[in-house]
């Protein structure tokens, strides 16, 4: 069963913009803002670590290219310290606004009240950040990672209904920390929490990687003699169980259950080659809400405290179907 969970806005905030920073710095200039009124963004990238983030990166440089803005671009490899120091480099440059995917959920504070005490906005893509200061963000736009996680355990729990118990599954976890992987745990968690039969057995953090996904998984087949099921938290990490349960002579998909998350190029194909079972899509073309969200928080608009996108599922035959028409 297709699910379109439609995109829920988060209600408009009716705050003083103005009161939180989003104006010029106290007595500072409006930001780098060329004489023409092009909107300069910095924008600071978790890395490259996967499919998704490729396509993500590549809506957001596209983006603002069609949006007139100015893109200062850094990617922080992974590293959190990489990205607190590419925020502070935007803060000295006088970007007019920031935004970043945060890697993983905390450890901000200092920096994003420094960009708030220099009177730039910041926005958040992708990932949330876990924060006690007030206004330290102007909104999150992004993926409702629990709801994926459920709809990955509500497959599960569907798939197996009239199996007997025991039905083991191992999970890959994606980066330690981050906030698609502490949520999209707490969701699929939450959807089998009724079905004692459904066990996870195991579960470990592949990092959002293919050969995480490949080394975690060759370690459960090592480990389990009875593996039923793979819930993996992204589609690369997918990719590399399948290397390993071919190299362990089992058939994934047939023998080994395989439930991904995000719906990439590369996912969508082992999906309609049979090798996976279901995806929950996550999207990763952010870039045009976000260039049409910075031009509204510039201009000292409000916004939405949080902007949630669209997300949808895929058995073999709908991914067979959609392949052709998929923009990433
Ligand atoms: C989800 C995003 C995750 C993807 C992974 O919005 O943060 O990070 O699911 C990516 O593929 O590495």
């Amino acid at each position: 069963m297709k699910r379109l969970f439609t995109a829920v806005l988060g209600i408009a905030t009716v705050g003083v913009l103005a009161a939180c920073g989003s104006g010029p710095a106290p007595g500072g200039d409006s930001g780098s803002r060329t004489a023409g009124g092009t909107i300069t963004m910095g924008f600071s990238q978790v890395g490259a670590e996967s499919g998704w983030r490729t396509a993500n990166t590549t809506s957001i440089q596209d983006a603002a290219k069609a949006a007139g803005i100015n893109l200062k671009f850094s990617d922080a490899n992974g590293v959190q310290e990489n990205q607190i120091s590419a925020i502070r480099s935007f803060v000295q440059q006088r970007v007019d606004v920031i935004a970043f995917s945060p890697v993983v959920r905390t450890g901000w504070d200092a920096v994003l009240l420094e960009a708030k005490n220099a009177g730039i906005p910041v926005i958040l893509t992708d990932r949330a950040v876990d924060t006690q200061e007030k206004d330290v963000y102007k909104t999150f736009l992004g993926a409702d990672f629990v709801q994926e996680g459920k709809w990955a355990g509500e497959w599960v729990v569907k798939q197996y209904a009239a199996t007997p118990g025991p039905v083991n599954i191992v999970q890959l976890e994606g980066t330690t920390g981050s906030d698609p992987a502490l949520e999209r745990s707490s969701g699929f968690a939450d959807a089998i929490a009724a079905n004692p039969g459904l066990k996870v057995i195991a579960s470990q953090t592949g990092d959002f990687t293919r050969s995480g996904g490949k080394q975690v998984m060759e370690a459960f087949l090592k480990a389990n003699p009875k593996i039923d099921v793979v819930f993996a938290q992204n589609d690369d990490m997918a990719l590399g169980a399948i290397e390993a349960i071919q190299a362990a002579g089992l058939k994934p998909g047939q023998d080994i259950k395989i439930v991904a998350i995000d719906a990439t190029h590369d996912g969508m194909q082992a999906l309609a080659d049979g090798k996976l079972n279901f995806i929950v899509e996550c999207n990763p073309l952010l870039g045009p809400e976000l260039m049409d969200l910075a031009k509204k928080v510039v201009a000292g608009e409000s916004v939405p405290p949080r902007v949630v996108t669209p997300d949808q599922t895929f058995d073999q035959q709908q991914a067979a179907v959609a392949l052709p028409d998929r923009k990433y």
